[in-house]
């Protein structure tokens, strides 16, 4: 087998794979309504699209209320003020900044606790035994697309009277015992970020079944003001534009084909990669169906022969831009110093070992097979790349 290239030889990418690689609509696909928006100058302020959007997300997703926003940060704020119950969120560290961040915005205290060690999702036995008479709701979170013990957080929810919010960022298409993600909790927010399974640049929405919580949100994210000028509340300006939701309704006639897309990638990945003692993967579950938002390995030293940290670098010298989604885990960003000396073990054991691969909507065979001849080569390779991090120690 060749050596890998962070050993000298060439490498296996030409050019830089990133981690994510949006598949858009052509433009031809979006260009009537394009053209129309622009040359009406209707771009924002839910004029047409934007509404269209939300009715098709709707159907799809088989919900009442679905509430566009700009992004998922600003729904997940919006969501958390709407509860109005002041105190403590418990919430997994091991996720985007973002979730956590959006507590700080909704002035909550954040209670980090730990994941379960297949899925990644938060442990709901370490959330009831969180749960103090501070705690305002629990914020779970659909990681990589992998839904959430949700049967057992509602149960824990309902018992102790606490609104269960789900940051589904990474969501869009999964499902839960055959019924689509956003169906699920007090509310559900979704990001259609460029880098997410259903992208549409900035952009998300929060699904909920509660009629008064959905006018509440969509008030608060048009400042409050209902549309006569008198503000009933200092809402925000969390609006999505046109320009978003025209993509946002094209993709809505992919996605699917997309998720299916990744699964059989997955499959190709698994197969391969599973070969090699010391990769392991996320667990999926068997009644849950997840989009693959990503496609995640977890490196054991031990077995593989070199770190995460290792394989990561030599991966880089191949071309390929592999992500430690989610390293380090939030408790140990300074932004939340305060928490550096709570004890998460598992959370600290995946995120010191999990690594992201490039993973797209569209890949050829090509590319999987290099991704996967890059990894093969550094564990084939195992004792000479050692060397070479020593020597540079
Ligand atoms: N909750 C969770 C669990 C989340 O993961 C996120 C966001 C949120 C909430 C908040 O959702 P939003 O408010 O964003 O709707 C990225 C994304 O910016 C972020 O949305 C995402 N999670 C997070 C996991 O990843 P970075 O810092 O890794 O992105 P960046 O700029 O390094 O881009 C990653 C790759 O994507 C690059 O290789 C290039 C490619 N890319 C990126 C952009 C921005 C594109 O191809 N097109 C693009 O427009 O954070």
């Amino acid at each position: 087998m060749d050596k890998p290239a962070i050993l000298g030889n060439t490498p296996v990418f030409d050019d830089r794979l990133g981690i994510v690689s949006p598949r858009l609509p052509k433009l031809e696909q979006i260009q009537d309504p394009l053209s129309e928006a622009l040359r009406t100058g209707q771009l924002t302020n839910h004029a047409f699209h934007v509404p269209q959007f939300e009715k098709a997300l709707s159907d799809r997703l088989k919900m009442p209320n679905v509430i566009s926003v700009g992004n998922a940060t600003l729904g997940l704020i919006l969501a958390l003020e709407a509860l109005n119950r002041d105190g403590e969120v418990i919430l997994p560290s091991f996720t985007y900044c973002a979730t956590a961040h959006a507590l700080y915005w909704s002035r909550h205290k954040p209670v980090f606790v730990d994941i379960l060690p297949d899925t990644f999702t938060i442990d709901p036995a370490a959330v009831e035994s969180a749960i103090t008479p501070n705690t305002a709701a629990i914020m779970a979170v659909h990681i990589y697309g992998h839904p959430c013990e949700i049967d057992t957080l509602e149960e824990i929810s309902k018992r102790y009277g606490l609104p269960l919010l789900f940051d589904s960022a990474h969501a869009f298409g999964s499902q839960y015992q055959n019924e689509p993600i956003g169906q699920f909790g007090d509310a559900e927010i979704f990001s259609f970020h460029a880098t997410k399974v259903f992208p549409v640049g900035e952009g998300g929405c929060i699904t909920t079944h509660d009629k008064n919580l959905a006018e509440h949100l969509k008030l608060s994210r048009k400042f409050g003001d209902p549309g006569d000028e008198n503000t009933r509340f200092p809402g925000m300006n969390a609006k999505m534009q046109e320009f978003n939701a025209i993509i946002g309704v094209e993709m809505l006639k992919v996605v699917d084909e997309h998720i299916a897309n990744r699964h059989r990638y997955a499959a190709y990945l698994i197969e391969r990669l599973g070969r090699l003692p010391g990769i392991s993967f996320q667990s999926i579950k068997p009644n849950v169906f997840s989009n693959y938002q990503n496609f995640v390995i977890l490196v054991d030293e031990v077995y593989f022969g070199v770190s995460r940290d290792m394989l990561f670098d030599a991966l880089l010298a191949e071309n390929i831009l592999a992500r430690k989604y989610f390293f380090p885990p939030l408790h140990l960003h300074d932004a939340y110093s305060d928490y550096r000396s709570i004890n998460l073990p598992i959370t600290e054991f995946v995120s010191k070992r999990v690594l992201c691969l490039p993973f797209y909507s569209e890949m050829t065979e090509k590319m999987l097979d290099k991704i996967c001849v890059a990894i093969e080569q550094v564990h084939f390779h195992a004792n000479i790349v050692r060397e070479y991090y020593s020597n540079l120690a």
